[in-house]
């Protein structure tokens, strides 16, 4: 099916519990309610950005507090995704606050923590800012599993919150990661002053990628003291279940990501999600420098729902 803004922005407007119904119908379809996706975050590179995403705690011109650090060793990313394995995760998200990848010596450390984490049994995911071609198929030799690489917002929204890079960039990347044959992950943030447009218009965007992306992170901002954004109030719960019920419509055998955000959702706002086609989350206590729920919180959040950790490399069981 191709999707067009106005069908999108449709689906998106539809009446709540209608749209939470429909987006259920298509979950059941393509995936097993139950299991959810785990994912671990690790900021193996944090702060000093040259990009000026307005959104982002990362980014050197903002005055923010993080702590700062350079790359960090295999030793150290082998004993967190450990740590993230035992805990439950089946996947491990390795983030670096780049522009782009470079070809020097951090990389092909990269190159070797992907091989490292691989190696234990667990899905590697990078997000390292740009890549080329041959880049992505380095990335790809050494076992990566899949790159989140987000467009964030639609086309038309994207120069009122980055200047350093265009759209094109964006998508040029994700071709990269498509043709060396590794997972695409790519999403967005709401709750950054968009329109319900601009909304829709990442959704389209997405869901015209061909193969469409097989994971996709909704994220909810987190307000940052010195970004620009910092002021930006609190997303409602009710645009992220719709934000994550159309993503589930107009991408069905896509994983829905409920990523950003959710230590201002409460229970019932992020079961409200899961039924909405959410089935992956990221877990541990800190994303890349803001805080998330930790581990043990989710997991009694799971058993109060009647959810299960989904294994490493296991497909989304497919509809015929
Ligand atoms: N530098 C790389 C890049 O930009 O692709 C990788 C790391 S970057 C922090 C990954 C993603 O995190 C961004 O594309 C954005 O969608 C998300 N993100 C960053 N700061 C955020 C915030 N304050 N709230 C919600 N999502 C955020
Ligand atoms: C994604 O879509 N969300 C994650 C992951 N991909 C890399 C990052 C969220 C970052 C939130 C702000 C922070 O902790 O710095
Ligand atoms: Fe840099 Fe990525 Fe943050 Fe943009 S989102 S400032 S590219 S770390």
């Amino acid at each position: 099916m191709s999707w067009t803004l106005e069908k999108i922005l449709e689906v998106y407007n539809t009446p709540l519990l209608e749209l939470i119904y429909k987006a259920q119908q298509v979950h059941r379809q393509y995936h097993t309610p139950s299991e959810v996706q785990v994912s671990s975050l690790l900021s193996i590179k944090t702060g000093g950005c040259a990009e000026d995403c307005a959104y982002c705690p990362q980014a050197a011109r903002y005055h923010t507090d993080i702590n700062v650090h350079k790359l960090m060793t295999k030793e150290e990313v082998v004993s967190a995704a450990t740590k993230a394995k035992t805990a439950g995760a089946s996947r491990l998200c390795m983030g670096a606050a780049w522009r782009e990848v470079r070809d020097n010596r951090d990389f092909d450390n990269v190159l070797e923590m992907v091989k490292s984490v691989n190696g234990m049994g667990m899905e590697v995911c990078c997000t390292l800012g740009m890549l080329t071609e041959e880049q992505a198929q380095k990335l790809a030799n050494a076992g990566l599993y899949a790159y989140n690489h987000n467009i964030d917002t639609s086309e038309e929204n994207y120069e009122n919150i980055i200047t350093t890079r265009t759209y094109n960039d964006r998508l040029h990347t994700i071709e990269n990661v498509r043709k060396a044959g590794v997972s695409v992950c790519s999403g967005g943030i709401i709750g950054m002053g968009e329109s319900v447009e601009d909304r829709a218009g990442m959704l389209l965007t997405l869901s015209n990628l061909d193969p469409q992306p097989e994971s996709v992170p909704i994220n909810a901002l987190v307000p940052v003291a010195g970004t620009p954004l910092e002021n930006q109030p609190l997303v409602p719960i009710w645009d992220m279940v719709r934000m994550v019920a159309t993503a589930r419509i107009v991408m069905p055998k896509t994983t829905v990501r409920l990523s950003a955000g959710r230590t201002r959702m409460s229970l019932e706002g992020q079961a409200l999600c899961f039924l909405a086609g959410a089935s992956s989350i990221f877990a541990g206590d800190k994303l890349l420098t803001t805080p998330n729920p930790d581990f043990n919180e989710d997991m009694e959040m799971f058993k109060l729902f009647g959810l299960t950790p989904k294994e490493a490399f296991k497909e989304v069981a497919h509809a015929h």
